[in-house]
């Protein structure tokens, strides 16, 4: 495999698609080596087809707003790669969603959900659908208009979606709803991230988080060092970013910051657990103002508009937002200020500028395709559940996350350990997934 040749070749079929040439340029760099050891994948061309997607669906979501007025949103689904098991990966409801957007996520989510350990294939999809100052009642609407239109390509077997930004457990009831309304059937395998009592995997809301603490133990440990103590800093306020401060603080971090789309709002002494259950209301208002909490809290924090958490002093820094959330000139900032790890939790949530400059300083950095994992599996366990009509208590949930979350940290360890005893986390995720992945495709041969 050339990968100049390659980019090339997607670069002129897909003009402007720079979300997804971007993943995949970042995919392809780091497997170009052990690639070019296995004659078979490239005789099989293996990459040139992993690097399209099975298929997409692109529909119209048309409904009605408060008012009286007509909409329309455009609908997706990438059903990107299903060589190791049915389509897999969130539904993203923001007003920035294009194809490219979608495409390059349901590309990270094929290898995301290889390292997961359990058998599920890769796909993404979602909407243009805005969801900041739409009330309840029109995002139940919009969420029945769209099911209308997708309900016949999932399924348990054949694609099973879930939430991402835009899309949580409110939405996914609005979603099951209409769902089992037009299949005429119970079959709550269709979606994940349902409500507890009926059909949800416990732990599955706060799994994204836990599971990205739990890795960012496992890369500390490795390195010698412990979480207890250290400040944290951290972007969002949605479910991920929710997740990830309680377990930090659980784990005796100290959350120093979290920041939304209008500024970053500093805590000096640490996030308070009333702060933490604050940032559901934050998210289920849709306002998008993370000054929201300092107006709640003003002794305990201080807010600065226009600014993102990436200018607060901390030890570890934690992307929980958007792709591309922390550029090249916020990792030189965060490392003048004395960071010296940065778990990616948000998909891509670091340009490949920043990374770059992380590695380069000897940062710590593992991806989000490794640290993020623990959401995806944990829907995985409630496809398990689903499948077997049971349900599991917190503490096997919490357990088997516990375990995947430690074996795809091994599997960067095996794949990523350089000669000079260093682990390229970034390396080690996409050799492991693509391993995987590649393996499966040989094995079924050419489809
Ligand atoms: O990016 C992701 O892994 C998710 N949004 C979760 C996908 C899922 O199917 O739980």
């Amino acid at each position: 495999m050339n990968v100049q040749n390659i980019m090339t070749n997607l670069e002129a079929k897909h003009p402007g698609e720079n979300e997804f040439l971007q993943a995949v340029r970042e995919v392809l760099e780091s497997i170009e080596e052990v690639y070019n050891q296995h004659p078979e994948f490239e005789k099989a061309k293996i990459v040139e087809r992993m690097v399209e997607p099975d298929r997409v669906f692109t529909f119209r979501v048309a409904w009605v707003d408060d008012n009286g007025e007509v909409q329309t949103n455009i609908g997706y689904r990438v059903q990107f790669n299903g060589a190791i098991g049915p389509y897999k990966g969130g539904l993203r409801f923001h007003k920035a969603v294009n194809l490219s957007m979608l495409k390059f996520l349901g590309f990270e989510q094929t290898f995301k959900n290889a390292l997961t350990t359990l058998p599920m294939g890769g796909g993404k999809g979602g909407s243009d659908f805005d969801p900041v100052g739409k009330s309840d009642a029109e995002i139940m609407r919009f969420c029945q208009a769209f099911m209308w239109e997708l309900w016949q390509n999932i399924g348990p077997d054949t694609d099973v979606p879930a939430g991402d930004v835009g899309v949580g457990g409110r939405e996914i009831g609005y979603m099951y709803g209409m769902y089992k309304k037009l299949a005429r059937e119970y079959n709550t395998g269709v979606l994940t991230g349902k409500g507890s009592t009926w059909g949800g995997s416990i732990l599955r809301p706060e799994a994204t988080g836990f599971g990205a603490l739990y890795f960012t133990e496992h890369l500390l440990h490795k390195a010698g060092k412990d979480i207890k103590g250290l400040t944290i800093a951290l972007s969002g306020f949605g479910n991920v970013a929710w997740g990830a401060a309680t377990k930090a603080t659980e784990l005796g971090a100290k959350v120093v910051a979290i920041s939304g789309p209008d500024g970053v709002c500093e805590i000096p002494g640490g996030i308070t657990k009333e702060m933490i259950d604050y940032m559901l209301e934050m998210r289920a208002s849709n306002r998008n103002k993370v000054e929201d909490m300092a107006t709640k809290f003003p002794a305990a924090t201080k807010f600065t508009a226009g600014k993102k958490a990436w200018s607060v002093k901390c030890d570890i820094a934690l992307p929980c937002a958007f792709q591309n959330e922390l550029n090249e000139a916020d990792a030189k900032e965060l490392i003048a200020n004395g960071t010296w790890c940065c778990c990616e939790v948000s998909n891509m949530g670091c340009t490949p500028e920043a990374i770059h400059t992380f590695q380069s300083n000897g940062i710590l950095f593992a991806p989000g395709k490794a640290v993020n994992a623990g959401g995806v599996a944990t829907s995985g366990l409630e496809m398990t559940q689903n499948a077997a009509h049971i349900s599991w208590s917190a503490k096997e949930v919490d357990d088997k996350l516990h375990f995947i979350m430690e074996s795809i940290h091994e599997a960067c360890v095996k794949y990523g350990t350089q000669p000079d005893g260093k682990i390229d986390y970034v390396k080690g995720a996409n050799i492991a997934g693509f391993m995987k992945v590649a393996q499966a495709m040989l094995e079924q041969g050419v489809c």
